[in-house]
């Protein structure tokens, strides 16, 4: 007997169907038969927003009624991918839905697919967001997600007929959307600009130069099973002046709706950057702009009606997690609104606003730690950069009387000294928070003893970690129904959907030969999916009886991307010059996805040589389809629900040292891929719990790196030193990839052996003898199979439910309400 925990469908199919044909009716106007995919998707998101209304409410009144502290997740980013099928299946409903759209006339697919994924993030840290407020409402726990509705996403890309990436605005919004509700009546005021005045009483008075209305537009959450659901509001930027009529009525039609225009750019574009910062005024406008709107609307929530609230239990209302140094002007944010509008002293102000935030930092890069120049923020901002200086002289006060080191305290200076001050974000937030975090392990460890040294040596209790996670209910269920199916067979219940952990039931069958072949033919499935998915979306030919070998991730130097391709174009060199015979050559599909940052070059001309190499070895006779290289554009969340259940072998294979945590890593281990990586981010722990033997590993540690380094690292050493290397490396300088020419890939060619300063070349020899093992054991199906599903056994700590569980635990101190 299975157990089934679901949770039960509210309606009867019926119901259903009844409650589309009235949405139809009366919020499409149209008739069922006149109806498009677009339609009933718009009217069965609608009614399942009806179905979650009280659910919603409920939650909300028992969260300011109640004794159960709120988190509120700060975040510039939140990648929801597609809303519908992830609310019907946490509210019980995927199945009425499914017949009640086939009763129509429609194929449930088609109905899915009418949606826009909401592409509101970069990569890893938008997605993490959004994993993280599934989870935190799964378990019950009250919590916002506050962050920017912004009108265009992550953009588009399409490549040309050369290969080279081109970015499309996304507008996502061009169609009805109707999980987002703007809420026009709990709008706040966010100021920008103008001076600061010390009033008769020595009190400051920010007199601002404008400002813009900030209007919430909200989106359910709903938890999984859990009868809860919380709510994402993201800010809309909107103007209070429609246009200047006295510039109007001269007919200046364009400067009179400047003020408008100026208001509405701020939540117009999320920045396509990936832990780069980029010095832009308006990215600092942004960042105030949902920050201070959030601080004001959980002080409305909590203390509903009252002028002169008792800001003091604040920190026991909620909590907020600063998700990277985006939303860290929060900090002086808070300050402000307690000192210069509620009346607060300093100290008490520093109390409440040391209680209330936690930072999580997600990177190792320095550079890519965001710092402020001092004179942007006050322009911007005068009364927070007086506040900021403040806190950077009572903190170095502080600090005075713990250490008598001068020159530590000189380097942990939250504004620098010199002609352009500087203000460090990661420090403020270190400073005027509670906790501080990593998101892997490792990365935990390095941001101590490396990157955040001198403060783990002051404030050693600040410092913990939590390891990522990823919501098993999108990532599992929703894009791998099989093997969904297959596991709870296996478990003999379907609890492991908010109980992750007890994947560790199905070790014992990895040694039932027959389980095995059954998990294997759930990935031949999948592979067969995707195969024709990509036919129908791409116009490609994958051959499923081929090993799908993927790397997705955003394009960077440091994940390394160029040793994967200089590794299959090493293999193409091998057939090419016949020292490998090609009929002993395993077939291999290797499927890439990447954005790159529109303004990052070298990783721009990376996308180029990949969709190039593509192009030559799948159309080159002598490679007999052994070596097939696809690069589908536009890598969003829809795609990963598509790729990942169908990938074989996944690569990790970033320097050591340099990815936080990765969270592609995780999915793939629990869709049973296996995975080859370095020992780096949450690499390490996925590795722990898997076994060794289950997961390939080559390259350099982090200390070995560091060695290099000091050493003094020489890439040219071992293109000399590897023929195999060389012979790849020559082939991109050669033309081959580029019709001859010779120049297309020099900067590319000249970075690898001159600077290579992500050690590419340093582990290229690895990474090609870790494939001799990896096609020894796929040539034995039933070993790899075996292999792959110990992964997926072994791998239900990668919840985030669990993350979030160690986040309530050891950073909020709260729980799910009663
Ligand atoms: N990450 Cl700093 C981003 O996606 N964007 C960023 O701006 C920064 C980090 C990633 C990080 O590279 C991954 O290793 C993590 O798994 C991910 O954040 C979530 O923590």
């Amino acid at each position: 007997m299975t157990e089934i925990t679901a949770p039960k469908s509210p309606v009867t199919t019926e119901e259903f169907t009844d409650r589309i044909r009235e949405q139809l009716k009366y919020a499409q106007g149209v008739t069922p038969e006149q109806a498009t995919p677009a339609d009933v998707y718009v009217a069965s998101s609608l009614v399942v927003r009806h179905y979650l209304q009280d659910a919603w409410f409920k939650t909300q009144q028992d969260m300011v009624n109640g004794n159960t502290k709120a988190v509120g997740y700060l975040s510039a980013e939140f990648l929801m991918g597609k809303q519908l099928r992830n609310a019907l299946l946490n509210a019980g409903m995927i199945d009425q839905f499914d017949a009640a759209v086939e009763g129509l006339g429609f194929k449930p697919q088609d109905v899915i697919d009418a949606e826009y994924e909401p592409a509101l993030g970069n990569g890893g840290l938008g997605r993490l967001a959004a994993c993280f407020i599934d989870s935190l409402a799964s378990l019950g726990v009250p919590a916002f997600g506050y962050g920017i509705q912004y009108r265009y996403g992550i953009f588009k890309q399409e490549f040309d007929k050369d290969g080279k990436q081109v970015e499309k605005p996304e507008y996502w919004l061009a169609n009805e959307e109707p999980w987002g509700h703007t809420d026009y009546n709990r709008s706040q005021r966010v100021n920008f600009g103008g001076k600061v005045v010390t009033k008769a009483d020595g009190s400051k008075e920010w007199q601002p130069e404008w400002s813009v209305r900030a209007v919430p537009v909200d989106y359910m959450v709903p938890g999984y099973a859990s009868g809860r659901v919380n709510t994402l509001r993201l800010w809309t930027a909107k103007s209070y002046d429609e246009f200047d009529l006295a510039t109007f009525n001269k007919s200046d039609y364009l400067n009179a709706v400047k003020p408008k225009v100026k208001a509405e750019d701020i939540s117009k574009i999320l920045y396509p950057e990936d832990s780069t910062p980029q010095g832009k005024a308006l990215r600092l406008e942004q960042q105030y702009f949902f920050v201070s709107a959030s601080i004001h609307d959980a002080i409305r929530v909590f203390y509903p009606g009252q002028d002169k609230p008792d800001l003091t239990t604040f920190p026991d209302k909620i909590t907020f997690q600063l998700n990277d140094t985006h939303p860290v002007i929060g900090i002086p944010e808070l300050m402000r609104v307690l000192i210069d509008e509620y009346g607060y002293d300093w100290n008490t102000a520093w109390d409440i606003t040391t209680r209330t935030f936690n930072y999580t930092c997600h990177t190792l890069l320095p550079e890519a730690l965001e710092v402020w120049p001092a004179k942007l923020i006050g322009e911007l901002l005068p009364r927070h950069l007086e506040i900021i200086k403040a806190i950077n002289t009572n903190f170095l006060a502080e600090l005075a009387t713990k250490t008598r080191d001068k020159a530590k305290i000189d380097r942990m200076r939250i504004v620098t000294e010199g002609d352009n001050p500087q203000v460090r974000m990661a420090y403020l937030a270190t400073a005027g928070g509670s906790h501080v975090n990593g998101v892997a392990a490792l990365h935990s460890e390095l941001l101590k003893d490396v990157t955040l040294r001198d403060f783990s040596d002051i404030y050693p209790d600040k410092f913990t970690n939590v390891t990522n996670g990823v919501t098993p209910r999108r990532f599992i269920r929703l894009a791998n129904p099989r093997l969904s199916a297959l596991i709870t067979e296996g478990l003999g219940t379907d609890r492991w959907l908010s109980d992750l952990e007890l994947l560790k039931g199905l070790e014992p069958l990895a040694k039932d030969d027959e389980f095995v072949k059954k998990f294997a033919a759930v990935k031949q499935a999948n592979k067969e999916d995707f195969a024709a998915y990509a036919k129908r979306e791409y116009g490609f030919e994958l051959d499923p009886n081929t090993m799908f070998n993927t790397m997705v991730k955003r394009l960077h130097e440091y994940k390394r991307q160029s040793l994967k391709i200089l590794a299959l174009i090493a293999k193409y060199a091998d057939i090419k010059s016949g020292k490998v015979n090609v009929d002993d050559v395993l077939p291999r599909t290797v499927i890439f996805g990447a954005k790159a940052a529109p303004g990052y070059y070298l990783a721009k001309m990376t996308i180029q040589l990949i969709n190039n190499v593509a192009r030559v070895v799948n159309n080159d006779p002598d490679v007999k389809g052994k070596l097939n290289v696809y690069f589908p554009w536009n890598y969003n969340v829809r795609l990963a629900q598509h790729l990942i259940p169908a990938t074989d072998l996944d690569e990790q294979i970033s320097q050591a040292g340099k990815e936080a945590s990765g969270t592609g890593n995780m999915k793939f281990a629990l869709n049973g891929a296996m995975t080859v990586g370095t020992l780096d981010g949450a690499n390490v722990e996925i590795r722990e719990r898997v076994g060794a033997e289950n997961f390939f590993l080559f390259g350099m540690t982090v200390d070995e790196v560091d060695k290099l380094y000091e050493e003094g690292y020489s890439p040219a050493k071992y293109y000399e030193a590897d023929p195999r290397l060389k012979a790849a490396i020559d082939m991109v300088s050669d033309g081959t990839f580029s019709n001859g020419d010779r120049n297309t890939y020099a900067p590319l060619v000249a970075d690898w052996l001159t600077k290579d300063w992500f050690m590419t070349l340093a582990d290229f020899t690895a990474y090609t003898e870790i494939q001799s093992d990896i096609e020894a054991l796929y040539r034995q199906p039933l070993e790899w199979n075996r292999k792959a599903l110990l992964n997926v056994a072994n791998s239900g700590y990668f919840s985030s439910d669990r993350s979030i569980t160690d986040y309530l635990e050891r950073i909020w101190h709260t729980g799910p309400l009663a």
